[in-house]
């Protein structure tokens, strides 16, 4: 007989400060599926600014999203949030147990996570678009992208099997799926450019967890081109 051991669940229903389109949102929106958490969507309008009032600031000292609440424990972050998450709810775990492999999952998020995402945010875009227009604001947002998409089809080429790094789905995949829905929908990066990165993007789409936690399944979705 089989024994199955029973998942963590948070002692109080886990909160989740998200914007739709948010990318670092979305990451946690994929891993708090794939461990079965359930969580209350509370959405911060980004457009709107609601990240910087001071009732948000009091969670999020930089204002931004996401932030999440698990009781009196509230990270505003969302490489601290998913380390969290993979440690107190180990069910389905995001990283593997083979250290070198699990050194390219923190490598490849760290590239989407610290050298794509930081700029393309909100923030920087606006700045651009206010200084040099949208035509420029899209030429360093797709540069940003491409070089970013460049370094991981290189560094994953060794080591994708079904997923970014092998069979399974891991960190690596959560810091993707949403970077390259991103660079295809708001960006129009020509993909044709990165086959492993398409590729693994089609599996994406095939995955409940990653379905669910897409920016037009959330709540707040609205058809602002933000
Ligand atoms: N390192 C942070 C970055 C968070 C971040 O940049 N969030 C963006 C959305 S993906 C944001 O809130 N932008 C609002 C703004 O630029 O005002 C994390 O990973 O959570």
């Amino acid at each position: 007989m089989t024994e199955t051991l029973a998942s963590p669940v948070p002692a109080s229903p886990l909160k989740l400060y998200s914007y739709w389109r948010s990318s670092c949102s979305h990451r946690v929106r994929i891993a708090l599926n794939l461990k079965g958490l359930n969580f209350e969507y509370k959405a911060v309008d980004l457009l709107k600014g609601e990240q910087f009032t001071p009732e948000y600031e009091k969670l999020n000292p930089i204002g931004y999203v996401p932030t999440l609440v698990d009781g009196d424990v509230v990270i505003a972050d969302s490489f601290a949030i998913l380390m969290y998450l993979e440690e107190k709810y180990p069910q389905h775990p995001l990283l593997p147990r083979d250290l070198s492999k699990r050194a390219i999952n923190y490598q490849a998020a760290n590239i989407v996570s610290s050298s794509i995402q930081p700029l393309q945010n909100l923030a920087v875009l606006k700045y651009i678009e206010e200084k040099s227009g949208p035509a420029e604001k899209l030429r360093w947002v797709q540069h940003h992208i491409e070089k970013g998409f460049t370094a991981l089809e290189k560094l994953l080429k060794a080591h994708a099997g079904k997923y970014a790094t092998g069979d399974e789905i891991f960190l690596a995949d959560l810091f993707l799926a949403p970077q390259i829905l991103g660079a295809i929908s708001r960006f129009s990066v020509d993909m044709s450019k990165f086959p492993l990165l398409s590729r693994l993007n089609e599996e994406y789409n095939g995955i409940a967890a990653f379905q669910d936690a897409a920016p037009a399944k959330q709540p707040d979705a609205t058809q602002t081109s933000t």
